[in-house]
């Protein structure tokens, strides 16, 4: 056997994770204080005289991109090397605009390009996301209708992610799971084991290789929040917004009551959408 093999972190439980390398799945233990995630490469040295594939990381490479959650004030990373989010959104239960914004604006900063899923398009009238498609198109995000349950339109978005990582990110019931089941033929079961009180859990991340793409489930993905985003940061998100703020009059403008706006001008003659103004401001100022 190769004495040291690169590969990647296909699952990750809290101190051991599994890594896909030439074809072998390698149960390793980590070396040393690296800090590692689902979807990181990694450098492995097989341990001679195992019964099976086992093998210690030595070495992280170098990611992509990183996904980081925070809570109270300490950064955690969730899952990297991922190349895109794509938002699932749905009518019932509601998901808001105020969600999209958010997470395309926790995506482009986090050098991961955004796409939005439209689903349950079984149970909805034709053009029931007439609006949203407009606002989300108008901005240059790539958008899909689909079933997840009864597999409609999924050819197009399995043509999308080919060669490409990706997390799906939305709210509890817009069918996340139903969807990466479909993508994957795996049955997804629920990852979070609590007892009776709801204090312990346990979560795995797994990044599925389902041939020409690859999905990563990570349950620590659910509340990521803004709270390691500087609220300067939050513009880039807003790049239509951010194209117009270059050409307000004072360059410390707030564009809520400022003189000069160009984004409150561009605001109220239609060039950029209510709604995205509105959640701009609420993710820029909050705290
Ligand atoms: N009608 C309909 N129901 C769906 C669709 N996708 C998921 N569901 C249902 O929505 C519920 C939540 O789905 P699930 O995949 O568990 O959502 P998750 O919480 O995001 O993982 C389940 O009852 C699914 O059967 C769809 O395309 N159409
Ligand atoms: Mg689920
Ligand atoms: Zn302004």
């Amino acid at each position: 056997m190769l004495k040291v093999q690169t590969g990647q972190i296909v699952e990750f439980y809290s101190n051991s994770c599994l890594v896909l390398a030439n074809g072998n799945n390698f149960k390793c233990k980590i070396q040393g204080r690296i800090n590692l995630v689902v979807g990181d490469f990694v450098e492995i040295e097989p341990l001679v005289g195992a019964d099976y594939f086992e093998a210690l990381v030595k070495k992280r490479l170098d990611r992509s991109s990183i996904l980081y959650k925070s809570k109270e004030n300490v950064k955690k990373p969730i899952a990297s090397n991922i190349s895109h989010i794509g938002i699932l959104v749905t009518k019932s239960p509601k998901t808001s605009l105020e969600f999209i914004d958010k997470w395309i604006a926790i995506s482009i900063n986090a050098s991961i390009e955004p796409f939005i899923i439209f689903n349950k398009i079984d149970v909805l009238k034709e053009n029931a996301f007439s609006k949203e498609q407009s606002i989300y198109k108008n901005i240059g995000i790539k958008t899909f209708e689909i079933s997840a349950k009864l597999l409609t339109n999924l050819n197009c978005l399995e043509k999308f992610l080919a060669k490409k990582t990706t997390i799906f990110v939305g709210n509890s019931g817009s069918g996340k799971s139903t969807l990466t089941s479909a993508m994957t033929g795996k049955e997804i079961l629920s990852k979070d084991l609590s007892n009776n009180q709801g204090v312990h859990t346990t979560s795995v991340s797994t990044l599925y290789n389902t041939g020409d793409m690859q999905l990563i489930d990570s349950p620590g993905v659910r509340d990521i929040n803004l709270d390691h985003l500087k609220p300067n940061k939050i513009i880039f998100g807003f790049s239509e917004i951010y194209r117009f703020s270059t050409k307000c009059e004072f360059p410390n403008c707030n564009h809520i009551n400022d003189r000069g706006c160009a984004v409150i001008e561009a605001v109220k003659n239609g060039e950029i959408e209510e709604s995205r103004y509105n959640n701009f401001i609420i993710l820029s100022q909050r705290k």
